[in-house]
């Protein structure tokens, strides 16, 4: 029987080519967000594959609940979450950030993303089979300028995906968190408010981690044998490292 995965956040970047590469594999979709257009758009693309789409907002608590219930009896058993929308916005330093936009941050990368586990996770504990895969980031254990409650949020990601795993023990149910680094994909038009040019400075005289990297990731994660998990797995372009520690001198 053919498996199913739901994944958040399938209308751009990292969603949409997993989307594709789990359709290409024969699994049955669950594809989520807020642009109806493009969710039509990509099941009709990803035909003959079984596709069921949602379109709702990830901040909002009620649908989330709703949305997970709504699923007909052939997608509701998810063998496959994927926690992939979510969103920065704005790189100014802390003192001068927008409280929306750090509000928007935390209602979607953490709260919605806590919404959608909380509604799917007792089928999954019930069945004794699942896999949860959270998309975190770098930025979640690496901090740099401007990446203040960005990689706050990505901090929660992180110790809620180990987190859970704590509480899972003793079931079948895997947890996984994907930790990408710099990846081109509608992330930095998003996070510069649809300043395109500034976004492409981002990626200038790099190769960057493209979304069917994190796709083959996510795809590896979650086909290994049942009895292994992958707590985490950080990806980053070969052309993206560390620096050394920065200090302000008197
Ligand atoms: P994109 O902007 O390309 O895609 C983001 C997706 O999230 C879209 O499908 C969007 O759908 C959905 N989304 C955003 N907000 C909401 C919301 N409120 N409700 C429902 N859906 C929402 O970004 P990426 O593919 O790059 O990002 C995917 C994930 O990967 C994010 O969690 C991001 O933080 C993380 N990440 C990205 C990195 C990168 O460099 N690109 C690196 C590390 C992590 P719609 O607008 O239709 O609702
Ligand atoms: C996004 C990765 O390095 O652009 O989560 O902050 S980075």
């Amino acid at each position: 029987m053919a498996k199913t995965i739901l994944i958040t956040g399938a209308t751009a970047g990292f969603g949409q080519a997993m989307a594709r590469r789990f359709a290409a594999e024969g699994w049955n979709l669950v594809i989520t967000g807020r642009r109806v257009q493009r969710l039509e758009a990509l099941k009709a693309e990803l035909a003959p594959a079984e596709v069921h789409t949602l379109d709702f907002d990830v901040r909002d608590r009620a649908a989330c609940e709703q949305a997970v219930k709504s699923l007909p009896a052939a997608f509701a058993n998810i063998d496959v979450l994927v926690n992939n929308a979510g969103l920065a916005l704005g790189l100014e330093p802390a003192q001068a950030c927008d409280l929306d936009d750090w509000e928007a941050m935390i209602d979607t990368n953490i709260k919605g993303l806590t919404y959608i586990t909380r509604a799917v996770l007792p089928g999954m504990v019930e069945r004794n089979a699942g896999h949860v895969v959270n998309l975190g980031s770098v930025a979640g254990t690496y901090p740099y300028p401007g990446g203040n409650c960005y990689g706050g949020t990505k901090a929660f990601v992180n110790h809620f995906s180990k987190n859970l795993r704590a509480d899972l023990l003793g079931t079948r149910v895997r947890v996984t968190n994907i930790e990408p680094g710099m990846c081109e994909t509608e992330f930095s038009v998003v996070r510069f408010k649809g300043d395109k040019a500034s976004a492409d400075k981002v990626y200038e005289g790099i190769s960057p981690i493209t979304p069917e990297d994190i796709a083959e990731c996510v795809f590896w994660t979650t086909n290994l044998p049942a009895h292994v998990n992958i707590n985490a797995l950080e990806v980053m372009p070969v052309q993206q490292a560390f620096s050394p520690f920065a200090v302000s001198r008197d």
